[in-house]
């Protein structure tokens, strides 16, 4: 019996000391992984401790410069992630700067042997001792590009997908000293970002001669970018039937410190050029989403249509199609119908297929497409019977004359009536004075904008605008009575009526109105 107890007791210990042996094992196994985990991290993200300093990699390139002298041959590269002050504003910087760890990962991934440095935030420089031929050149930055292509994991979102430039000299065809090597990589990164970013380029001795002033202006603009001395002007567009408020139209503007406030044709070419433009035009897009956002907060639901100026330019690069997306999933909640974005040009947008391409792209994910400044004409008439438009804006030109333009007329009538057809509105812009909003509504167009409504004003304003017009119900019973809105609100507050243009038409046009009232 005693036997039997002290066989089982025994029993009993050994399960014990098994079941203990397990857990301790299990435990020891656990920590094993976890310290693999974290070493793997620590490995992939140790780059960013072992990048060095910008001071550091020049000391090293003027080292190796003086080593290797004349006959020796190394390359620099400067990877810039393109539109990355988009991403922070998208995503935040927090999570941009893990993303920017991920981003070091791959460049040392692919470039072994190279040395990396963080100039700005999201433009690294790495130097490749190795001497290389162009061919090697070649299929290392496409490479490189590749891998930085795929896509990153930001918080929450697991397929963020962001583009670089690869801007590449070589010791010593492309400068024989640090400062020479920088600046012909400042230059190429220029010229890449002029035509979209997303590629790489070696530089060579043209671009100097033909881009350096350019340079200056790119850094101009980008300054002004960092500073948010951009900023967007609403001016609406009334429903002159309805007497309602149907929407606005969006102009950018420059809030220069020295220049004042400057409109589109003192520097849409510099934005075009510095490939700035990419940016400037996502960022318009963000505002308006916060404008209707924010009209909705304070007014309910409605349905105001905003409207925002792209340019051929702009729709020939295919950025604008992720670009537009990546907003849009931003704001999934409001309808891409409230906006509009208009074209000019547009007899070169139908010759384009890339433009066409984009901008069906576009108009599927739900925007609407206007066209601006249209002229009354048969071509022009016959052309956009069949393009994919929502929305077309009549040129002013066609107020110019209203007495006398019966063929005019004729064109009006045409075109509303194919309208109507195909469930597309018309808009009568440039409207500056009393007979011509009444000769519009005579000639059975329902909507107007212009000077002689409102004219543009910063976007601090809209809500103000609506409530002082009382659009909030709808539009007073008679808003030809109703003094513009520059008299309605004497707020001490920037009006388009400061702008700085060239065109005196524009001036001639603001005080003619002023003194109307
Ligand atoms: O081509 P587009 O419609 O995008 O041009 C708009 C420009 O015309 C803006 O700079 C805007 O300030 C200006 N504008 C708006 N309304 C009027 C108007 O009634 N008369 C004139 N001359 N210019 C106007
Ligand atoms: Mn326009």
């Amino acid at each position: 019996m005693n036997m039997i107890l002290a066989s089982k007791a025994f029993n009993l210990v050994i399960t014990i000391a098994i079941i203990l042996l397990m857990l301790v094992l299990i435990f020891f196994m656990i920590k094993l992984i976890l310290k693999n985990e974290k070493k793997y991290r620590d490995e992939k993200y140790s780059l960013s401790l072992n990048m060095i300093p910008q001071n550091e990699i020049k000391q090293l390139i003027e080292n190796h410069i003086t080593r290797i002298g004349a006959f020796g041959s190394f390359t620099v590269m400067l990877v810039d992630i393109d539109d990355f002050t988009g991403l922070t504003k998208l995503y935040g910087e927090q999570r941009c700067s893990e993303m920017l760890l991920e981003y070091v990962h791959r460049i040392d991934v692919c470039l072994k042997t190279a040395t990396i440095s963080n100039l700005g935030k999201d433009q690294f420089l790495v130097l490749i001792r190795d001497d290389l031929d162009f061919n090697q050149i070649d299929e290392i930055a496409q490479d490189l590009l590749y891998s930085l292509r795929q896509p990153y994991v930001v918080g929450h979102q697991h397929d963020v997908s962001i583009s670089a430039s690869v801007a590449i000299a070589l010791y010593p065809t492309c400068g024989t000293s640090y400062k020479e090597l920088i600046r012909s990589l400042e230059l190429t990164n220029y010229v890449l970002k002029r035509n979209g970013g997303n590629n790489y380029m070696i530089y060579n001795s043209d671009i100097d001669q033909n881009e350096s002033t350019n340079m200056e202006y790119y850094k101009e603009v980008r300054n002004a970018i960092d500073n948010g001395e951009f900023c967007l002007f609403y001016q609406p567009i009334v429903n002159i039937t309805e007497k309602k408020l149907f929407g606005f139209e969006t102009f950018l503007r420059w809030n220069h410190p020295e220049q004042g406030l400057l409109t589109p044709n003192k520097f849409i070419y510099l934005l075009e050029a510095s490939g700035d433009i990419n940016y400037i035009t996502k960022w318009g897009l963000e505002q308006i989403y916060e404008m209707i956002e924010d009209l909705q907060t304070k007014i309910g639901a409605n349905d105001i249509i905003i409207t925002n100026n792209i340019s051929v330019k702009q729709l020939m690069n295919d950025k604008i199609v992720d670009d537009f997306r990546k907003v849009l999933r931003a704001h999934s909640k409001i309808n891409p119908k409230k906006i509009a974005l208009e074209i000019e040009d547009y007899s070169t947008f139908e010759k384009m297929e890339v433009v066409k391409m984009n901008l069906l792209r576009l108009r599927d994910f739900g925007f609407r497409i206007s066209v601006d400044g249209l002229g009354l004409d048969y071509s022009s008439l016959s052309q956009i019977e069949k393009a994919p438009l929502d929305m077309i804006k009549l040129d002013s030109s066609f107020l110019k004359d209203i007495n006398n333009n019966f063929m005019q007329e004729k064109f009006v009538q045409m075109l509303i009536e194919s309208a109507q057809k195909m469930d597309r509105i018309v808009i009568s812009e440039g409207v500056e004075t009393f007979e011509q909003s009444e000769y519009i509504k005579r000639n059975n167009i329902q909507i107007g904008q212009g000077y002689y409504y409102s004219k543009p004003f910063p976007s601090d304003l809209v809500y103000e605008y609506i409530v002082a017009k009382d659009y909030v119900k709808r539009l007073e019973t008679n808003c030809n009575d109703v003094p513009t809105f520059a008299d309605n609100l004497n707020v001490n507050k920037i009006a388009d009526d400061k702008v700085s243009s060239d065109t005196n038409e524009e001036s001639a046009a603001i005080s003619d109105n002023n003194e109307s009232v």
